[in-house]
């Protein structure tokens, strides 16, 4: 045959399908990462539902939350800090009852060092950055320290 174009020689699969720039993309793309809105994205809620997709697969998502770090805030004893002003900053910092803030403050006192309370790393120094510079402009030696649980 004389007249025939190149493509009449070629296999179905080297003409049409081979230049399709959707399948392209899709053979192309990396391992793992689901094209953008399509039936394998999930469906946002949070992670751990069943969803199916087009094709009748059905997927379990794992949720992706991290527990994040905590961290123990700690008051330590010294000889000069009025009881009095101890039982303040962990009412006003720690949101202490005033019976837990006696309670923490006798601890500190009696044992040398004591916890009050356990939080996510920028709350933690958040809170030991209030106590320095509360007891700072008091004139107070008090310490707080964090430290990793
Ligand atoms: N020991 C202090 C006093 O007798 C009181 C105190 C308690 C100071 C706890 C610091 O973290 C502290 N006045």
């Amino acid at each position: 045959m004389l007249f025939r174009t190149p493509s009449d020689r070629l296999p179905e699969m080297m003409t049409a399908q081979r230049f399709d720039p959707i399948r392209q993309a899709a053979a192309t793309r990396l391992a793992g990462e689901p094209l953008r809105g399509g039936p394998a994205e999930h469906d946002g809620d949070g992670g751990g539902s069943k969803g199916g997709t087009e094709s009748g697969t059905v997927t379990k998502t794992r949720p992706k939350t991290k527990r994040p770090n905590l961290y123990r805030v700690l008051l330590l004893n010294d000889d000069y800090t009025p009881m009095e002003f101890v039982i303040l900053i962990l009412q006003d910092v720690f949101n202490k009852s005033r019976e837990d803030a006696v309670r923490i403050m006798l601890h500190v006192h009696q044992k040398g060092v004591g916890e009050c309370g356990v939080y996510p790393y920028e709350v933690a120094e958040t809170k030991v950055t209030r106590v320095m510079d509360t007891a700072r402009k008091n004139q107070h030696p008090l310490q707080c320290v964090m430290e990793k649980q």
